[in-house]
């Protein structure tokens, strides 16, 4: 936090978005009109669900893994399709958080019957090693890595492929992995998308500053920034910020530090990454995976693409 807040331009990281408030005001931004990446989404999963388990499997069991599974609301699209071709799957969703995890346990065991549910609590983002750790597999069976919502988007391109690489490190060859990604378009749509106009996208980026007033006794008014949501065409990315409305110093206690902001400076707080035709193909090819099929909706918005570790 001290670096990114004596850095120039200021900046402070997009994990700390979600602490419990942040998950809660994510999941309203899921359901605003002009977000539509969660919506696409599910539409593709709805309409493909079947064949993205059967190209999965190719004849093998298939088990799932998803990474940052949070509420797994849209994989269960997934896990229906798998009960339905092998009567039951083995369903292992990843999140740093357990509190998230046991919830998802309890809702998609009630909900599905045929599904086992093994939740593992690790950050599959910053963990130690070359290689994911996803424990033993059945000799016949195939694992398939679910990471679906565009969450690979919040990383910087080479940090994406470092992450994938993990992941195929921790895969035998001819297991799967279904990526989401959102696909870039028209700048207008885009920037609706992250500025809404109930405001919920700027109380959410505000979120951050409420964190750091708590779990680092500073003092930010939150509303003497102003949510900024901006289009980088250069590097394809959606970029919040928040901006201070005017000059002010603001005191970070638990740090000992004293921050100047001069009018309209702002803080960098999340990039979101938004793929050009044939850029998840090639980011899975660097990664040890051949791109068996993408899919996408009518209007080219959003693709999810299988890809098969060689
Ligand atoms: C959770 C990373 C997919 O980038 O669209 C939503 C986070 N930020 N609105 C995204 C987010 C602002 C979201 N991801």
């Amino acid at each position: 936090m001290r670096e990114g807040l004596t850095a120039r331009p200021k900046r402070l990281p997009a994990w700390l978005l979600y602490d419990e408030a942040g998950s809660r005001l994510f999941d309203a931004i899921t359901e605003l009109p002009e977000y539509y990446l969660t919506r696409t989404e599910r539409g593709i999963l709805s309409a493909h669900a079947a064949e993205m388990m059967a190209q999965a499997a190719a004849g093998a069991r298939l088990r799932v893994v998803e990474l940052g599974a949070g509420s797994a609301d849209k994989t269960r699209l997934l896990l229906k399709a798998a009960v339905e071709r092998q009567g039951t799957v083995l369903y292992e969703p990843v999140d740093v958080s357990a509190s998230a995890l046991e919830a998802a346990r309890e809702r998609i065991e009630r909900e599905i019957d045929g599904v086992t549910v093994t939740p593992r609590v690790m950050d599959y983002t910053h963990g130690a090693g070359s290689r994911l750790h996803l424990g033993p597999v059945d000799c016949r069976e195939r694992r398939l890595v679910v990471y679906i919502g565009s969450s690979i988007g919040n990383f910087e391109p080479h940090q994406a492929a470092k992450l994938l690489r993990r992941v195929r490190a921790g895969l035998r060859t001819g297991d799967g992995l279904l990526l989401g990604v959102d696909l870039a378009k028209e700048d207008s749509i885009l920037l609706a998308a992250y500025d809404d106009a109930a405001g919920v996208t700027a109380a959410f980026n505000r979120n951050l500053l409420v964190r750091l007033n708590r779990e680092l006794d500073a003092e930010f008014e939150p509303e003497a920034f102003a949510h900024c949501a901006l289009w980088n065409a250069e590097r394809s990315r959606i970029e919040m910020h928040l901006r201070s409305r005017g000059a002010q110093r603001v005191h970070v206690g638990a740090l000992g530090l004293t921050v100047d902001f001069s009018a309209g400076e702002s803080i960098h707080t999340e990039n979101s990454y938004k793929y050009r035709p044939g850029q998840a193909e090639a980011l899975l090819a660097e990664a040890g995976f051949r791109t068996e099929a993408t899919w996408t909706d009518a209007r080219g918005w959003f693709a999810v693409c299988l890809g098969r570790a060689v």
